[in-house]
């Protein structure tokens, strides 16, 4: 039995039209300290399935504003969590270069034990070298022995804008894609545009494929 790991019931509502029946694993795993989501979300796999002894799928999420160089990015949850959302709109209408340009992203982690061909795909590379350029270590070194994970990322461009709607979660109703904020639309409607309704697209496919 597949396991959706994550605190946030916001995410397993989206979820739901992905993964049939999907069983929430309320488990808060360690989020490392990282410049981007991938690593963070292979690393909580591997502590999840080593918790769980199931397959796990852990979501990382975040927004990224552009005029703040992707601030709040991997510390959106914390950030939202101090300062909150409508504070984060204010601050990037007063302070940003570019007030209004901004993504979201979502990294779904897959661990089930198995040797897997897991290739990271090539935003994972990307991500990873430009790390490596920046100097950063790569904190996603466990050595030869750690848990192959896949990952599946997707992306969702848009524009930080005043809160509008009551749907959705989090960031939601100060994020606007095509003129409505994701608050404003039923969670059907943000799966067919959303940084994690792409990510479970290519999950599913990818589960599809493995299991036939
Ligand atoms: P888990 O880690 O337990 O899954 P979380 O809410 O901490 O729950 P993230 O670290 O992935 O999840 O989320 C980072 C922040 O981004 C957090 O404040 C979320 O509310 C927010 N967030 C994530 N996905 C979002 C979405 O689709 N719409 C709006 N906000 C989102
Ligand atoms: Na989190």
């Amino acid at each position: 039995m597949l396991r959706y790991v994550t605190t946030n019931a916001g995410k397993v509502r989206e979820a739901r039209e992905y993964l049939d029946g999907v069983e929430q694993l309320d488990y808060d795993y360690t989020e490392v300290q990282a410049s981007d989501l991938g690593p963070i979300a292979a690393r909580g796999a591997r502590e999840a399935y080593r918790h769980a002894g199931e397959p796990v799928l852990v979501d990382d999420a975040g927004l990224f504003v552009e005029g703040f160089d992707g601030f709040p990015g991997p510390y959106s949850s914390y950030v939202e969590d101090t300062l909150g959302v409508g504070a984060v709109q204010r601050l990037v209408e007063r302070e940003a270069d570019d007030p209004y340009r901004a993504s979201f992203r979502c990294v779904l982690a897959y661990c089930d034990g198995d040797d897997f061909e897991a290739s990271p795909d090539p935003i994972d590379r990307a991500d990873r070298s430009a790390a490596a350029a920046a100097g950063a270590a790569s904190q996603d070194d466990e050595g030869a022995d750690a848990l192959p994970v896949k990952l599946f990322h997707g992306r969702v461009p848009g524009r930080i804008v005043e809160p509008r709607g009551e749907g959705g979660f989090g960031y939601d109703p100060i994020f606007e894609h095509d003129g409505t904020t994701f608050a404003e639309m039923s969670p059907e409607e943000k799966n067919a545009v959303s940084h994690r309704g792409r990510a479970f697209a290519k999950f599913a496919e990818w589960l599809q494929e493995r299991t036939q």
